[in-house]
């Protein structure tokens, strides 16, 4: 294999619309900690960048949905995510974020530079325009009737019912997400990558350099490519997102594929500025290896869109592997962020505290390595008491009691040898090089196989030795070996931190030693008799079955949710109970509306006063693309009378109006159906 003389490893830059779930963990970036902790450990110059992907068209929907700018969206869900990470140990050398001005620049001096260059085509087509919002609309912005299967909310690009591939002039009676209405077509004209033209070029670097890459990583790549490559838009008609910044480009962004992957780049260049190096080796030196991490949804973008970007741009290093892994499910059903079907990292941390090891033990065990794999809690179990607990912990903290009960905790002296002893000083002097082997082939559930059976010969060589027998006729025996167990110790201590950093780092302080490099494991004499232990501790708790029954309840009652929205689609789950002394405390009176208006600057709000029996009450509400000010004279609703009163756009608002919201979006006011005197309590 070609010597490198430094890595920049890049993991997929998660969407900052939502939380980070053990999908991403298990999919992209546990392979990669392991990785590159395993490189750093070697002592090799290795850059791991990483980041927000806070363009593109599905945060401009979310904050559509939740009447907030793009930018609140991402900054909330960009700290969340950076949060979970660190907490999971996911060591990136950088975490970046794509909205930063940096990156603006990087990626529009990378469009501009070959836009002069003529590397794009730029052809003219027509597309849908929502009139009433003065838009041309993005595939998920258009839903209409699936011409195959007649589902009536298919998107424009697919059919989630029957999963065929659309445009969105096939839908039948299309309409648009943003007004609802039927939008038009209109010509307009975005900026082409010809990846047919650079099919030649794909099949000899990718399809014939390559023939190494995972088998489904190559397999896609592959049907891709014989199926004939298409130029695709690198802009697009949209608000959200960096401008297109050159003649004609007015009103229009760059595809999120274009600009995501250059966040590599533009991250690559941050973390030289806050490190005093430079970035540009990393990115064009030819003695640097690129790796990409990814899940396979993303293995077109990094293995055909971006390569050939960069190859059109001329002079960056291609990736020598992308490693992608398959999917996670979860109870045997495919995770959802938008059915809150999944296991949020910030919410295990809340649940398990302190168990970041055993999660990250359970998804490198269980990886979808080559195909899309389950995750259950009762696996999860399994693996931490009779993995963890009862071989890894159970082996240590066995060797460590015994120094402390026999030796007073200081490593005892070896003697002579014999064969049982010679036959685990085998295994350890080969672990290092059978975890390597697979690691280097981006094999992590093989190579973390590899190193349980280290743990897993040490407790054998306890069992079969027996120390606490003999301790009372042969001490000189005994001596030799918990001294073995030790060095066995140690050197798991190295061995495991790409895999359980949190474990490492607990055993080195049981052990009392300095964290060392990867070339040191093998040996025997990695601490030298007399060396002062610290005291036991476990290095892993036992799971009880009723943490595990929380959590499967937890996911039960998510699917009940589901299911009743299956019978009353789009309306919101339950939010979570509240006591009724809580809710007494809320003050709902009758209030009728004497006058209505917009306001200058808003197109959502709508200022009225309410008469409230005994007094009249200035109350704003985010109504104005539901109802008229006109419509809305004299109509009864319901007072939330006793809301502290806030200040919206320098305007008092004293409490709020109540209005039902229609599966389909539609608001209706919540009014007393018969006659009541204005002011009157409701409760
Ligand atoms: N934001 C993540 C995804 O498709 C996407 C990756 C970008 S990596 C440049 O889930
Ligand atoms: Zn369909």
């Amino acid at each position: 294999m070609k010597q490198f003389k430094r890595h920049i490893i890049t993991s997929a830059l998660p969407y900052a619309n939502g939380p980070i779930h053990i999908g991403h963990l298990a999919g992209v970036y546990i392979p990669a900690d392991i990785y590159v902790r395993y490189l750093r450990s070697k002592g090799e110059d290795v850059v791991w960048v990483c980041g927000s992907d806070e363009h593109g068209v599905a945060i401009e929907l979310k904050a559509r949905k939740e009447g907030k700018p793009p930018q609140e969206i991402v900054d909330f869900y960009h700290n969340q995510i950076k949060e979970s990470f660190l907490e999971f140990g996911i060591s990136f050398d950088i975490y970046h974020r794509t909205s930063s001005k940096l990156h603006h620049k990087t990626a529009a001096d990378f469009f501009k530079q070959m836009e002069a260059e003529g590397k794009f085509k730029i052809e003219t087509s027509k597309q849908f325009y929502d009139e009433k919002e003065s838009q041309f609309l993005a595939d998920r912005y258009i839903k209409g009737t699936c011409p195959v299967c007649g589902f009536q909310e298919a998107y424009g690009d697919q059919c989630e019912n029957c999963g065929s591939t659309l445009s969105p002039t096939e839908l039948k009676f299309p309409r648009s997400m943003l007004s609802g209405e039927a939008p038009v077509i209109r010509e307009t004209k975005h900026w082409y990558l010809p990846l047919d033209e650079y099919e030649p070029w794909l099949k000899d670097w990718l399809l014939e350099g390559h023939k190494e890459w995972k088998p489904n990583v190559y397999g896609q790549c592959k049907s891709w490519i014989d199926n004939g490559l298409r130029p695709r838009p690198m802009t697009r008609d949209l608000n959200w997102g960096i401008p297109v910044s050159v003649e004609g480009g007015e009103g229009k962004v760059l595809y999120v594929w274009f600009d995501a992957p250059i966040g590599y780049i533009s991250a690559t260049k941050q973390w030289a500025i806050d490190n005093g190096k430079n970035w540009e080796v990393y990115w064009k030196g030819d003695d640097t290896r690129l790796l990409h991490f990814i899940g396979k949804d993303n293995i077109v973008f990094h293995c055909i869109v971006f390569p050939t970007i960069l190859k059109a741009a001329g002079g960056y290093v291609l990736p020598d592997n992308v490693p992608a892994n398959e999917f996670l499910n979860l109870e045997g059903s495919k995770i959802s962020t938008s059915r809150n079907w999944a296991v949020w990292l910030h919410e295990y941390l809340e649940d398990l505290p302190g168990k970041q090891d055993t999660l990250r033990y359970t998804l490198t065990a269980n990886a979808p390595e080559i195909k899309d794999n389950d995750f259950t809690w009762k696996d999860f179990q399994t693996r931490n008491n009779s993995e963890l607990v009862a071989i890894f912990g159970n082996f240590v903290n066995r060797a460590v009691v015994l120094i402390h009960k026999y030796f007073d905790g200081k490593l005892p002296e070896r003697g002579e040898l014999q064969p049982i002893d010679n036959e685990i000083i085998k295994s350890i002097k080969e672990a290092p090089q059978r975890i390597a082997d697979s690691l280097d082939q981006f094999k992590f559930r093989e190579a973390l196989f590899q190193l349980m059976e280290l743990a897993r010969a040490g407790n054998k060589y306890l069992a079969d030795t027996e120390p606490w027998k003999l301790i009372k006729e042969d001490k000189g025996r005994v001596e030799t070996i918990l001294n073995i167990a030790v060095q066995i110790s140690v050197n798991l201590s190295i061995l495991c931190e790409p895999f359980l950093p949190f474990t490492a780092e607990k055993l080195i302080s049981i052990l009392a030693i300095e964290k060392s490099k990867w070339s040191a494991a093998g040996s025997i004499d990695l601490t030298e008799s007399g060396h002062q232990l610290n005291k036991a501790a476990l290095l892993f708790e036992k799971i009880e079955d009723k943490e595990v029954e929380a959590q499967v309840n937890k996911l039960l009652k998510t699917k009940k949710m589901n299911e009743q929205e299956k019978l009353t689609p789009n309306l919101p789950a339950l939010k979570d109970e509240v006591v009724f002394d809580d809710f007494i405390k809320m003050d709902l009176r009758v209030g009728e509306i004497k006058t209505a208006q917009r306001l200058e600057k808003s197109n959502k709000l709508l200022k009225f006063s309410v008469d409230m029996g005994l007094e009249t009450r200035t109350i704003l509400s985010g109504v104005a693309k539901h109802f008229t000010p006109e419509e809305m004279i004299g109509k009864r609703v319901t007072v939330v009378a006793n809301l502290a009163p806030r200040k919206i756009m320098g305007i008092e608002s004293q409490g709020m109006l109540l209005f039902a919201e229609n599966s389909d979006g539609k608001l209706v006011m919540v009014s007393p159906e018969e006659d009541a005197e204005n002011g009157a309590s409701i409760s």
